[in-house]
């Protein structure tokens, strides 16, 4: 028997939608709900109005650097936009968004749990989520408007400016607790709430892509919270922690900001791995190819993700051997993720493949990761960031990244497990233009901000030389068809929960426990607790049902 926690009412039972609406239903139903599936929802529709927020200042921005000289952005407010579409796409979607939406969703399910551990915690988290979101949002119309500095906060331009700038960093400090409390959820649900016979390593990959990036949080976030709390302290008190008119260190700014914020990368990056290691073995009919190395490598990723901080500071003014130190140790972090992307792609090979919407974006992630990390290289080598840094280069960089690194995987898992989710398909022709969308516009909009920076061109710039106008033109245009692709996407899907044609329990004939429940999920999600007997992509049973089912 599986335990049985407190999360049910008692009320509802087990059988039936979690989405039946109980007794007093509506609204409060869901703002009151303690089941995690309900809350990775809520999560979802928070982070997903957000996420278009930050979409149209990016296009905004794009629209702004269509041509030289201004268009209709003044190159004042043009640091408050690049601010806020960067504040808005780091602390409120892209690294929370991959735990809070699929994580809460999901991993109860894969573990063959009835909830997460601390479910109260777990809704407490949305809470002060949405706290600190409502903050960073009233810290555009309060004090100086928003903050100018850049989504680093660098000081001591962030101790000076006349920007709300405290308000806007107090706001990530209450994002830290939400990130911590669903970290230390995660963790002890991970340990505690397996099914039975489910031994650490039977666990499905998304779990351990998730089990890594709780302790990246529970352990990094504190040191950005505090760090945070001195510059708003700097700034009301006056005592000098960062700025050297007062006796401070900006550079101490720096180390402090990175050491939290490095790591963080991979809050973002692992549990999109972790969803690739899901869908490459459900659409190839294969069990995933060097699970053990896949599953340490994440934790390997880690650890050796707090080591290289220092490489985003090489033209900051380090000693030389942390410098070189610094350069050595990026480059180790390489290692782990190659052994990843070799074991994907032993996965496909001689695995009977079967094109679908989730394989596209699996596959389009590894694409756009790829140029990511190898293009980091480029920056980690430390003579060549020296040319790199602060240029187009790294908005390239960066996009290819956690655009394409964390946001492509996170489209990939919610196309992946959209009909477990709502028990119901979303229309696979227009899921598929709109990927196709997505890559081309993608590439058309950051590809050439590579080029861009190598050649010279600033970041953070409103206006540049003529020179660079039609690479900057190229990559606007691309902009509108990346838009024009993500807008698709999403009306695709939101259509499908009311419109889409009813889903089977295991669409795509994948292995993991959630497919062994209804779709949508019962309250308690399993009619029968399951135990496990193998590992979790063994797909001699389903493939023997295809071939009864043939009549081979
Ligand atoms: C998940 C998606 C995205 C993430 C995580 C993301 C993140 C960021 C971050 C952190 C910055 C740096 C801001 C700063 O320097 O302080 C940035 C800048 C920028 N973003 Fe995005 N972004 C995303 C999507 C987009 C989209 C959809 C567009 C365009 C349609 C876009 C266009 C830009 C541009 C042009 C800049 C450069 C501003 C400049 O340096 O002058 N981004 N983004
Ligand atoms: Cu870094």
């Amino acid at each position: 028997m599986v335990h049985s926690n407190a999360t049910a009412t008692g009320a509802y039972g087990t059988t039936g939608s979690y989405l039946d609406t109980p007794a007093g239903g509506g609204l409060k139903s869901w703002l009151t709900t303690v089941d995690h599936k309900k809350i990775g929802l809520m999560y979802a529709a928070a982070m997903f109005t957000f996420f278009l927020v930050g979409i149209s200042l990016g296009f905004l921005i794009r629209l702004e650097l269509l041509q030289p000289g201004t268009q209709f952005i003044s190159a004042r407010t043009y640091n408050s936009v690049f601010t806020l579409h960067g504040v808005i796409m780091i602390f409120l979607f892209i690294v929370p968004g991959i735990p809070a939406i699929l994580g809460n969703f999901i991993l109860p399910l894969q573990l063959g749990a009835d909830d997460v551990a601390m479910p109260r915690l777990n809704l407490a988290s949305w809470y002060v989520y949405m706290t600190g979101a409502v903050m960073a949002l009233a810290s555009l119309v309060t004090g100086g408007g928003f903050a100018d500095t850049g989504w680093t906060f660098y000081a001591p331009y962030s101790l000076n400016t006349n920007t709300n700038v405290s308000l806007a960093v107090l706001a990530a400090f209450v994002l830290g607790f939400s990130s911590i409390m669903t970290g230390m959820n995660f963790i002890t649900t991970i340990h505690r709430l397996r099914a039975p016979g489910m031994g650490f390593f039977r666990m499905p990959l998304f779990c351990w892509g998730l089990y890594a990036t709780s302790w990246i949080q529970v352990i990094a976030t504190p040191v950005i919270g505090i760090t945070l709390v001195l510059v708003v302290m700097e700034r009301t008190l006056g005592i000098g922690f960062f700025d050297p008119a007062r006796g401070g260190d900006p550079i101490l700014y720096q180390h402090l900001f990175w050491i939290y914020s490095h790591p963080v990368v991979y809050v973002m990056v692992l549990p999109a791995m972790g969803i690739i290691s899901e869908i490459l073995p459900a659409f190839s009919r294969r069990t995933i190819f060097g699970y053990k190395a896949i599953a340490i490598s994440s934790m390997a990723i880690a650890v050796v993700g707090y080591l290289v901080w220092g490489h985003h500071m090489f033209t900051a003014g380090m000693s030389d051997t942390a410098r070189w130190v610094f350069s050595l140790l990026t480059f180790f972090v390489a290692v782990p993720t190659g052994v990843k992307v070799f074991n994907w792609i032993a996965t496909l090979y001689r695995g009977s493949i079967e094109i679908r919407v989730p394989l596209l974006y699996a596959v389009g992630w590894i694409f756009l990761f790829s140029i990511g990390g190898l293009t980091g290289l480029a920056q980690g080598a430390l003579a060549t960031d020296i040319h790199l840094h602060d240029t187009a280069y790294i908005v390239g960089h960066f996009h290819y990244t956690m655009f394409g690194g964390a946001a492509i995987g996170m489209f990939a898992g919610l196309h992946f497990w959209w009909p477990k989710i709502w028990g119901r398909m979303y229309n696979e022709k227009v899921a598929t233009t709109a990927w196709a969308m997505i890559m081309v516009g993608f590439n058309l909009t950051y590809f050439p901000m590579l080029i861009l920076g190598i050649t010279g061109m600033p970041r953070r710039y409103q206006d540049y030389l003529p020179q660079f106008n039609d690479l900057n033109m190229l990559s606007s245009i691309g902009s509108w068809i990346l838009v024009a692709g993500l807008l698709t996407m999403i009306i695709n899907l939101v259509r499908a929960i009311r419109n889409g044609s009813p889903a089977p329990d295991n669409p795509w004939g994948a292995t993991t426990l959630e497919w062994q429940t209804t779709s949508p999920p019962p309250l308690l999600n399993f009619a029968t607790p399951p135990t496990v007997d193998t590992g979790p992509y063994d797909f001699t049973e389903i493939l023997k049902q295809n071939n009864v089912e043939e009549g081979v």
